[in-house]
């Protein structure tokens, strides 16, 4: 992008910033009572740690032709027959677009230190490129105004799956160009927010993009092909450290990472095979994400192990290594699951489960990741932008608080062993679109009525309110 177009983009956002603003203080949040304190016992987190919760704009906002904004991926995928269970769209979602004040009501009740969200890209570009929504970048003036008034730190990620459709039809991901599409998109984000954002992550979960987008199929844009999914893997890739080099380039203050889902990897039991497919499932599940983004190189071996003929080979051109590897300021950690690999390479599952079968409860992973996280890639600071529970109770979550007490427990132990672990932030704050499950999960501290979308608390919240307040756990 040239510096004029820049400077537009700098003038458009500033002139946005302020057009619609807040009405005056709103009601107490439902449920809101006084704030718990008292000394903080048992196990204190360091001052000033990032406790948070996390949200994605498709899986929350709604208003999916309002104001402007385009379609992306999932507005598509979502309404071919027969893709979401009970074909569920996220069309008004929690309808947090137009509750977004009674949500940072909500927020500010519960004492949060940090929100996370993201930032529709078709929204704010609904051709995926070029001219601005002034109304769709309006909203998110209006989210972060809101949260800085509230003393909470925004964190915005700029990409949580919804490929603008627009560039779906140009050929998305697969695409060398998306890279660099993304990288404008950003870069328009850091001039036009970039003023009053100071935390930005790049991509969240790529792994679940190239799995289920590309591989299985049953997230958007539904395909089933692995050798485009691996291509595609790459230019996310690419775009994360094009994103990282715009945001250096802008001169803007803050922090920047990617958000990589990761998952321990134990042999399941004690035999050599078992060991040795835990360390082949530990390349493709973390060392292929965590080594280009933290090392600026693909693990030995990674791309050598795909066949000759995977195009993956082709995509991969000189340099870009080294661009994956911008420096990042951070590592966003995303935690839900071990993984356990026999001799022959199966899965097994050794620990309970939640409604979500796949989330295999085992906190001391958590501990494991984060502890090998630091051993293996040095002393980058780390923060939790994911966990959390799906539940068929309702507010009365004691499953859920006896999951995030037991995942807060092992990131203490992680601190106490040396992890500049600085913030956790809770998947989720609302009930939402849990994508190819529509509204069958509800992952949420706050409670989404499914028809009239009334919020409310759940003991889940006012947990987190007391361990928030006491910046401890009991
Ligand atoms: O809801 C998702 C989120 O969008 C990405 N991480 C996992 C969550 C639970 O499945």
């Amino acid at each position: 992008m040239r510096r004029r177009q820049v400077l537009t983009l700098a003038a458009v956002g500033a002139a946005v910033a302020g057009c619609t603003p807040e009405p005056p203080a709103s009601a107490p949040a439902p449920g809101a009572s006084a704030a718990p304190g008292g000394p903080a016992t048992g196990l204190v987190f360091p001052p000033g740690f990032a406790w948070g919760a996390s949200t994605s704009a498709y899986q929350i906002e709604g208003a999916a032709a309002e104001d402007g904004r385009g379609k992306s991926v999932w507005d598509t995928f979502s309404h071919l027959p027969g893709r979401t269970r009970g074909g569920d769209t996220g069309d008004v979602a929690a309808d947090h677009y137009h509750r977004v004040y009674e949500d940072l009501d909500l927020m500010k009740d519960l004492g949060l230190k940090s929100y996370r969200f993201s930032i529709s890209w078709s929204r704010v570009l609904p051709a995926g490129r070029g001219a601005l929504n002034a109304k769709g970048l309006d909203f998110y003036h209006r989210l972060v105004d809101g949260l800085l008034q509230r003393g909470i730190t925004p964190m915005a990620t700029l990409f949580h799956w919804d490929t603008p459709q627009a560039l779906q039809d140009k050929g998305g991901w697969e695409q060398r160009d998306c890279a660099h599409w993304f990288a404008d998109y950003a870069q328009q984000m850091f001039y036009s927010l970039g003023d009053k954002v100071p935390a930005w992550l790049t991509l969240n979960e790529p792994k679940t993009v190239v799995a289920l987008g590309y591989t299985t199929g049953i997230h958007a844009p539904g395909k089933k092909d692995r050798r485009a999914a691996y291509v595609a893997g790459h230019h996310l890739l690419l775009g994360h450290g094009l994103a990282v080099k715009a945001f250096r380039g802008t001169g803007r203050k803050g922090t920047i990472g990617a958000a990589l889902n990761l998952s321990p990897v134990y042999p399941a039991d004690g035999s050599p095979g078992a060991a040795e497919q835990a360390r082949a499932v530990d390349l493709d599940e973390n060392r292929r994400w965590l080594d280009p983004v933290l090392l600026g190189k693909y693990p030995d071996g990674w791309l050598a192990g795909q066949p000759a003929d995977a195009p993956v080979h082709a995509a991969v051109k000189d340099g870009d290594a080294a661009l994956i590897g911008e420096r990042s300021d951070v590592l966003a950690v995303q935690y839900y699951n071990p993984m356990h690999v026999t001799a022959q390479g199966g899965r097994v599952t050794k620990h309970p489960t939640t409604q979500a079968s796949w989330l295999e409860v085992y906190p001391d992973g958590l501990f494991d990741l984060l502890t090998r996280i630091k051993r293996d890639y040095g002393d980058i600071p780390l923060t939790i932008t994911e966990n959390g529970m799906p539940t068929v109770n309702d507010v009365q979550d004691d499953d859920r608080i006896a999951f995030l007490r037991d995942h807060f427990a092992a990131a203490h132990r992680a601190i106490a062993a040396g992890v500049r672990l600085q913030g956790f932030h809770v998947w989720s704050l609302l009930d939402n679109f849990e994508w190819a499950e529509g509204y069958s999960q509800r992952w949420g501290l706050i409670r989404v009525d499914p028809a009239t979308k009334d919020r409310r608390r759940k003991a889940s919240a006012d947990w987190y309110r007391n361990v928030i307040a006491r910046n401890a756990l009991a």
